[in-house]
């Protein structure tokens, strides 16, 4: 990969997927020197004995593959299985400063880490340390803590549920429920809105409900470069006549025309399907709007006369559907297509595409999330699912896609800042210590922490928590002030480097490999955006022999911390199977007989009420919540203003980047660019690929800039920019997330161009 690349922007105008699909996965694997053992992990991944694909949280489709993986699924697993080690000898030759002044990219090229490191003040480097002592250096951090509500314990979604649930009851020993989560920056909208609809923060479908289903809705989601194993089922739709509505500000090219790397005719051929049969180009925010604008043309037309709703579902299973019709049909046309950006014949289009349709799944991602009001957007794109009786029959529900493979799962063994009582006691039950009742930290409220000073320890169970969250130089500098930062990973991140006085790295054991403890090789469980628990058993040798898993890690620590505890740690880290026990006596509504059940390599479902048409809310019923207004985003006072959505390119997973390069919209060697339509750009009298400054329109006193972005010319909707993440996290506020679940709204960060002063930048740059 080259790094130093000539910066070029050229419009791409094949079909994704394809061949070209298949030269990156072979490009990845050569470069990262692994084609014969990563071929053979391939072989395995997502297969049963096999592991789980580290990458995304799609699930295993219904019928078998020979090879189940895909590009990103692929480059995931080689730069895990990458030939490339950080020693000791890295830590030795640069200081951390030195490090500082090196790019993410270079960062993750260095390879797997092999050995825990302790952070050495005298010198600026990292240092070896003996786990024995890294392990006493937390036990006794935490413990020197006025209050253990004055550390945070984050967890980022590739952790296993075996690990996240003994971290969860480690850290309500403890004391704290502090629990900061790669998930609050995600599909927190999901967790905390649905129940209010439906009664569960999950989605409702099943992989076979894409077969069934009469029109599939993709919101705000970039399947082909983020769940690219969700594209083979929107390639069964449309070969099926199945309409897709794809919903998007950004016409992403796989959702236009995509060559299925799974079909050998098409792959001989050359050929290709269209995916969207409708493309609705969004401004960004514009679907609430569009939403209310589906709705009241079915209002309206079932005013005349028409049956367009099911009304025998509406009566039996919903509540507030009369108080919510009401709100809807005060919402003007004209309002509608002007916050939308879509006409009003397009809706209506595709208001009777919905209406034609028995069975419809919705589909969303980030793009309907991160916005100020995504978990209100959420709980009405369920009502419209509610009109037509969407939920409770094949081929219908309502469909997160979610992020990290085991996001969904860590919530549900127990990584919640909000514990219910009923949770709580059963904690208490099962393992005979009293669990803290008040709620703790979430992403936000944990910055805010340690910006006040009153956190004092980070411990982050995975990821790259400084990098993932708001406001980068605040955090960094909040960060800085902690006494002890922990970071337990598997590649060096800029999370290593933004440190406390004290700090420590981690090695662990990856998801590939094999995880030997006293009792024999073990296995872990993931739960996948579908409710499906399976098990993941790694295939390959531990990158190091001095790495630990991240259930020994979590054990020790405990050790180390709560010497007088009378949970038995030590046989947790031994046998993996007592964990699935005690998941089970702690969820027996759902996970009754675990450690049974998963003996079935394909794994099982966990019991979504919603699917049976059991509404666990508080009426019982699904209810119709009334959301005011067209806007998903608080209104910004100023005309210059445009909303930057921050995005994935192709090659990254989240702040991984894997090249500079973004294939699918045409950029490459390059990630300091915004999108923005040519029209836009002539308005603001700039020229094509000048460089700009962007700056957020703060409403706090806080000046947020990001200096020297190459404006790109590419089709995007009136008052829309798009950048990527974490490049332009400086210019996310800490403030500005959604009202109910606290995400970071960083799909609309309200920000103005500059022109760009190469002064201002170095001057900038040098403080
Ligand atoms: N290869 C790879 N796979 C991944 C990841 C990765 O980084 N790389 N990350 C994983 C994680 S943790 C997650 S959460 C998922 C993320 O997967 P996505 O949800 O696809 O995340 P983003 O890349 O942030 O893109 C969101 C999409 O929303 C669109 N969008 C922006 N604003 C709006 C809006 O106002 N309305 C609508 N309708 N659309 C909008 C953007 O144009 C973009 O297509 O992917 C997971 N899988
Ligand atoms: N502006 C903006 N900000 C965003 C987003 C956005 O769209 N825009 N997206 C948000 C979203 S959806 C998410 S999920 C967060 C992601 O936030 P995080 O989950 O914190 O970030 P990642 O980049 O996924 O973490 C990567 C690191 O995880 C470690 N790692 C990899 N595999 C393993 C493993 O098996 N075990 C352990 N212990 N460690 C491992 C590696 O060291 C790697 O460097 O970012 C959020 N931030
Ligand atoms: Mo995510």
């Amino acid at each position: 990969m080259d790094e130093n690349g000539k910066p070029h922007y050229a419009p791409y105008t094949p079909p994704a997927g394809g061949w070209g699909a298949a030269r990156a996965t072979a490009k990845i694997l050569l470069e990262q020197s692994v084609v014969g053992k990563g071929s053979r992990a391939l072989l395995a991944m997502n297969q049963p004995g096999g592991f789980k694909c580290p990458s995304c949280a799609f699930p295993d489709p219904s019928k078998k593959k020979l090879l189940e993986f895909c590009e990103n699924g692929a480059k995931a697993l080689a730069t895990e299985a990458t030939k490339k080690r950080v020693t000791r000898a890295l830590f030795e030759q640069y200081t951390v400063t030195e490090l500082m002044a090196r790019s993410d990219y270079w960062l993750e090229e260095q390879g797997r880490l092999t050995e825990p490191m302790r952070y050495e003040s005298a010198t600026d480097r990292y240092v070896p340390v003996s786990w024995e002592d890294a392990f006493s250096m937390i036990g006794s951090h935490l413990q020197a803590l006025d209050s253990p509500d004055e550390a945070e314990f984050y967890t980022s979604g590739r952790t296993s549920n075996e690990a996240a649930f003994l971290y969860s009851i480690f850290v309500r020993a403890y004391g704290t429920n502090n629990f900061p989560d790669c998930s609050n920056m995600c599909h927190e909208p999901t967790s905390r809105g649905l129940p209010f609809s439906i009664g569960v923060g999950k989605g409702t479908i099943v992989m076979s409900d894409f077969d069934d289903a009469e029109a599939i809705f993709v919101f705000g989601q970039n399947t082909g470069t983020n769940s690219p194993r969700m594209m083979s089922n929107l390639v069964h739709a449309r070969k099926h006549g199945v309409p897709v509505v794809v919903v998007n500000p950004m016409p992403e090219r796989a959702l236009i025309r995509f060559t299925e790397p799974q079909d050998p005719v098409q792959m001989a051929t050359l050929g290709s399907t269209a995916i969207a049969s409708e493309f609705v180009h969004i401004r960004i925010g514009g679907d609430l709007a569009f939403v209310k604008g589906m709705m009241k043309a079915l209002f309206e037309r079932e005013a005349a006369g028409e049956t367009v709703l099911d009304r025998a579902f509406i009566a039996e299973h919903t509540a507030g559907f009369e108080a919510m019709r009401d709100e809807v049909m005060t919402q003007d046309w004209a309002a509608i297509v002007r916050i939308s950006g879509i006409s009003e014949e397009q809706i209506r289009r595709i208001a009777d595409i919905y209406a034609k349709s028995n069975a419809t799944v919705i589909c969303y991602g980030m793009g309907i999330t991160q916005h100020q009001k995504g978990a209100r957007m959420i709980q009405q794109i369920a009502s419209l699912l509610m009109l037509h009786g969407n939920f409770g029959k094949p081929g219908a529900g309502i469909a997160p896609i979610r992020g990290h493979s085991n996001v969904q799962g860590d919530r549900t063994v127990g990584i919640d800042e909000k514990p219910t009582p009923a949770y709580l006691d059963r904690l208490r039950a099962v393992f005979g210590f009293e669990p803290p009742r008040e709620h703790g930290h979430h992403v936000i409220d944990s910055v805010k922490a340690m910006i006040a000073g009153t956190a004092k320890v980070f411990i982050g169970m995975g990821g790259n928590f400084v990098h993932a969250v708001p406001d980068t130089p605040i955090t960094y500098e909040a960060m800085r002030r902690l006494d002890l930062t922990v970071g337990i990973t598997t590649k060096l991140n800029r999370g290593h480097l933004v440190h406390g006085r004290d700090a420590l790295i981690l090695p662990v054991i990856a998801r590939s490999e094999i995880d030997r403890q006293k009792t024999g090789e073990q296995f872990v469980t993931i739960e996948d955006a579908m409710s499906n628990v399976t098990p993941s058993k790694g295939v390959l040798e531990p990158a190091s022999p001095d790495l630990l898993s991240e259930v020994d890690i979590v054990c020790r620590m405990a050790r180390a911390t709560l010497p007088d505890s009378v949970i038995p740690w030590e046989s947790y880290s031994e046998d993996y199977g007592l964990i699935r026990g005690k998941i089970a006596e702690v969820y027996p509504e759902i996970y009754a007989d675990f450690p049974e059940k998963i003996k079935d390599p394909k794994g099982f479902h966990l019991d979504i009420p919603p699917r049976r048409r059991v509404w666990p809310t508080a009426s019982g019923k699904a209810n119709f919540l009334i959301m005011p207004g067209l806007d998903i985003d608080s209104p910004v006072d100023d005309p210059a203003m445009l909303r930057l959505s921050t995005i994935r390119s192709h090659d990254q997973f989240n702040t991984t980047i894997y090249s500079n390069s973004d294939r699918y919209r045409g950029i490459y060697n390059d990630r300091m660019v915004l999108f923005l339509a040519a029209a836009e750009r002539e308005a603001h009298g700039l020229m094509s690929n000048q460089k700009v400054t962007l700056e957020t329109v703060s409403t706090d006193g806080i000046l947020r800039r990001v200096e020297g972005l190459t404006l790109v010319d590419y089709p995007m909707p009136r008052g829309a920019v798009a950048g990527y993440y974490p490049e332009l996290n400086p210019l996310l506020p800490l403030n500005h997330f959604d009202d109910i679940s606290g995400t970071p709204a960083a799909k609309s960060i309200p920000v103005r161009l500059l022109p760009f002063d190469a002064e201002r930048k170095e001057t900038a740059d040098a403080a």
